[in-house]
């Protein structure tokens, strides 16, 4: 089994710096919309196991990834709650039933994972079967605060003003939004660990809209809860935990000390510098600007020695983006950053 990217989260030394990257499952591969085009949806796709399997395959037969992570998409717990998910190619998701009232929130509950989401956990079953310990399968979902986003827009949002606004006139009204979905989010990750993921991820996409204490009451406590909602569940001791709050990099230290084994980065900050701050609490995962995929190979590998220079040769760094890999990269790019992190950061 390639272990490199569970040493590395448990800041252990290893033979080269692990690397995978976030939406290795996507549009800007052929045989992912070959696939998506069979499954005929975006949510199908998402919720037959043989085809989230299929795609999530993909990458790691074309690239010497060190990770794999579970196809599926953040809104299947809004879905499971009865918002009804749908996605339209180049719009995005959109929930049908969005939750604007206190009686719209008063009527969720916390989806059972193994009945409502089966479909994930038989994906996670098929995905480790498939997988034979090629390497490490990676579970996730949404952070409270970004899922609570989307289920009061219903859509995608550049300032989610809607959900900022609930927060500030009810906040009593928002926190029992963020209850419900925090409670679901850690009985959907136990679950997802369960049935045999090897490290988990919270994507705390939109944490960084909020102002500083908007931040710690809103997002940064829900994270918490969760971290400690698995350690109390025994799944944290075995199944490392990283937290990737984007455009929070003003809050490192209080999100390292949630007790997650690892903070994911986005490219705003030097690796260096966020490994200064948080010291040898937790391991770093991140950071290169999506955008470099866009330049020219040598770039690329100019870029990823200035991110594996920046992080130093310390244990505990896992290579990724800053962000998603966006529809419209080469896949030909993406190869040459792979090889060129293998390349650097391999010890004598
Ligand atoms: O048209 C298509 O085929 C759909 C595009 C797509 C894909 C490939 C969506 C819709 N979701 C996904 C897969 C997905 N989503 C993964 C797969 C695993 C991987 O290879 O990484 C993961 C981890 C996600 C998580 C996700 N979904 C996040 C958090 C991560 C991030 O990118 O910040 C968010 C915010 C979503 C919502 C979502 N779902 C889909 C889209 C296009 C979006 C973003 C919408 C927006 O910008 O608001």
């Amino acid at each position: 089994m390639n272990d490199r990217f569970l040493r590395a989260l448990a800041r252990e030394p290893v033979d080269r710096t692990p690397v995978w990257i976030m939406r290795q499952a996507g549009r800007y591969l052929p045989e992912y919309r070959a696939t998506r085009a069979r499954a005929g949806s975006f949510v199908t796709l998402c919720k037959t196991p043989e085809l989230a399997c299929e795609v999530t395959l993909q990458p790691l037969a074309r690239y010497p990834l060190d990770a794999a992570i579970l196809f599926s998409d953040i809104l299947t717990i809004p879905d499971a709650m009865g918002l009804g998910l749908s996605v339209e190619e180049g719009v995005g998701p959109r929930l049908a039933k969005p939750v604007r009232t206190r009686a719209d929130i008063e009527k969720l509950g916390v989806p059972d994972p193994e009945t409502d989401l089966r479909y994930v956990m038989d994906a996670v079953r098929l995905i480790r079967r498939e997988l034979h310990d090629k390497a490490p399968l990676i579970g996730f979902a949404g952070s409270p605060w970004t899922l609570a986003c989307y289920m009061i827009e219903g859509e995608g949002s550049s300032s989610f003003a809607r959900a900022k606004a609930l927060a500030l006139d009810d906040a009593a009204t928002m926190h029992k939004l963020l209850d419900v979905v925090a409670r679901s989010v850690a009985a959907y990750l136990a679950a997802q660990a369960s049935a045999g993921v090897q490290a988990l991820m919270v994507f705390d996409t939109w944490g960084g809209l909020l102002a500083p204490d908007m931040f710690g009451e809103f997002s940064l406590r829900y994270l918490a809860q969760i971290a400690q909602s698995l350690q109390i569940h025994n799944v944290a001791k075995s199944i490392p935990l990283i937290l990737f709050s984007k455009g929070a990099n003003a809050h490192l230290e209080v999100l390292a000390d949630t007790g997650c084994a690892a903070l994911g980065l986005d490219w705003t900050i030097a690796l260096g510098d966020a490994r200064t701050r948080v010291g040898h609490r937790v391991a770093l995962q991140g950071n290169l600007d999506p955008a470099v995929l866009h330049a020219s190979p040598d770039a690329i590998r100019r870029e990823a020695k200035r991110a594996l220079d920046s992080f130093g040769p310390h244990p505990g760094h896992v290579f990724n983006l800053g962000h998603g890999i966006t529809p419209d990269v080469k896949p030909e790019s993406l190869g040459v950053l792979i090889e060129a992190v293998q390349d650097l950061s391999r010890r004598a």
